[in-house]
């Protein structure tokens, strides 16, 4: 296993359509189990694989809190197949948008098809933090960023804040 780069913005990669996964073999459970990696040492809880600068449909997220044993969730080629009216606000961060938080609205409960670790179909509903962090990492597969769910001012303010302190590093 090793712990890779997250891209950050203004990188372009990030803006990538991610493509769908071929087969669930032993090349892309170790693209996961880098994906957890890099993950649990950010920290985050959830990592989509363009983040890390691979333009597949694949999605890692682990909820649970500091104390609790580690809960690792793998979605290979997910979807989302169904949205509650009903909307949720959220204040949303992103590893590739460091140091930035703003509220993102976005549907309270969402039912969801993908293949896990094995390749094997999962259908399931998912609610509260679950339901944020799925939109906001499927999102990335389709290289939306939570910012892009904001007003271009705060938008255009985030990535110059990220610009300068990555200049500054
Ligand atoms: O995509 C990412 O960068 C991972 C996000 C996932 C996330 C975004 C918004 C709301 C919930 C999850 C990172 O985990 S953001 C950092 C973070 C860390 C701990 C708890 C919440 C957010
Ligand atoms: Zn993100």
């Amino acid at each position: 296993m090793a712990i890779r780069d997250i891209l950050t913005v203004p990188d372009p990669l990030l803006k990538q359509v991610s493509k769908p996964v071929d087969a669930v073999d032993e090349a892309l459970r170790a693209l996961m189990d880098d994906m957890l990696e890099t993950m649990y040492a950010a920290p985050g809880i959830g990592l989509a694989a363009i983040q890390i600068g691979v333009p597949q449909r694949v999605i890692v997220m682990d909820l649970a809190r500091g104390d609790e044993e580690r809960a690792p969730r793998y979605f290979v080629n997910p979807e989302i197949t169904w949205r509650s009216e009903e909307t949720q606000p959220y204040e949303e961060g992103c590893l590739s948008v460091p140091e930035i938080y703003d509220e993102v609205e976005r549907p309270a409960r969402v039912k969801l098809r993908y293949l896990d670790y094995n390749g094997q179909p999962v259908e399931e509903e998912a609610e509260g933090v679950f339901a944020v962090c799925i939109q906001h990492e499927m999102d990335h597969l389709d290289g939306v960023l939570f910012i892009d769910h904001l007003s271009r001012l705060k938008r255009e303010r985030a990535v110059q804040k990220v610009k300068k302190a990555a200049k500054a590093a």
